[in-house]
């Protein structure tokens, strides 16, 4: 399966909802539990990382155990070259570029190519950029966040990462994040950006992946909700709301 193709044709049709599942936070097994709930809320795909703890032990336990219990597909969301995984269908090939740090920008990107390449993973290219409050992905990364109140910054980062050729851009305001990324700057960034939006942090509720999808998020990612949510209805909520 080609994955960037999956999401390219399914966001020409409206927002599309991402499961993030961080293989370091629960056993694999677990983590198929979660995705088949997310699977039959109605979840498009699953993004597995986290900011600490990924291995590539735990990447390829944690994809394999999803894989038994449905097909959609699995992108490897890195925080390193580290444990690049084969198990995955394709890996988001991404640079932080709010961040101080050339190892977050390109330094990582140069470490994982080749083995990227062997393992036969496909790249999908992304910008990502970090928005207050940001988390612990901000601090590891030591990105300087875009502030709440700056919808401009946003739109500029943005354009330079499709000006760079970047497949997709992705707003990120932080796992578990108390507030989402503003609804005015994702309006404000999808504006002037061709290339698909992906919006995520701190979206639990289906009035917040409601606002995200309405600004114009062509996809809605969540993750702490949806590791720390059994039931079904509640999921079925949030990822109909994110998919209008
Ligand atoms: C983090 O945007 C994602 O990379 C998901 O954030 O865990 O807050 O849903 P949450």
């Amino acid at each position: 399966m080609n994955v960037k193709r999956y999401i390219l044709e399914k966001v020409t049709k409206g927002t599309i909802h991402l499961t993030l599942i961080d293989p370091a936070k629960q056993p694999a097994a677990k983590a198929a539990e979660i995705a088949a709930k997310a699977y039959e809320a109605g979840t498009d795909a699953f993004m597995l990382g986290g900011s600490t703890g990924v291995t590539r032990e735990n990447l390829d336990e944690t994809s394999e155990a999803i894989k038994g219990v449905c097909d959609l597909p699995i992108i490897f969301f890195p925080s390193g070259a580290k444990a690049i995984s084969g198990k995955c269908d394709a890996i988001f090939y991404m640079s932080m570029v709010n961040s101080v740090d050339i190892g977050w920008v390109i330094g990582e990107q140069v470490k994982g190519s080749l083995v990227t390449r062997k393992l036969g993973l496909e790249p999908i290219s992304m910008g990502y950029i970090i928005v207050e409050p940001g988390m612990k992905v901000s601090e590891v990364g030591r990105a300087e966040p875009i502030k709440r109140d700056d919808p401009e910054s946003a739109m500029a980062y943005a354009l330079a990462c499709e000006y760079l050729g970047m497949s997709f851009v992705y707003l990120e305001a932080g796992s578990g994040a108390d507030v989402p990324v503003p609804p005015e700057m994702i309006k404000a960034v999808k504006s002037i950006l061709t290339v698909p939006l992906i919006v995520g942090g701190g979206i639990r509720t289906p009035e917040a992946a409601a606002a995200a999808r309405l600004a114009g998020a062509d996809a809605v990612v969540t993750g702490t909700f949806f590791e720390t949510c059994s039931d079904l209805v509640k999921l079925k909520d949030v990822i109909e709301a994110a998919k209008g």
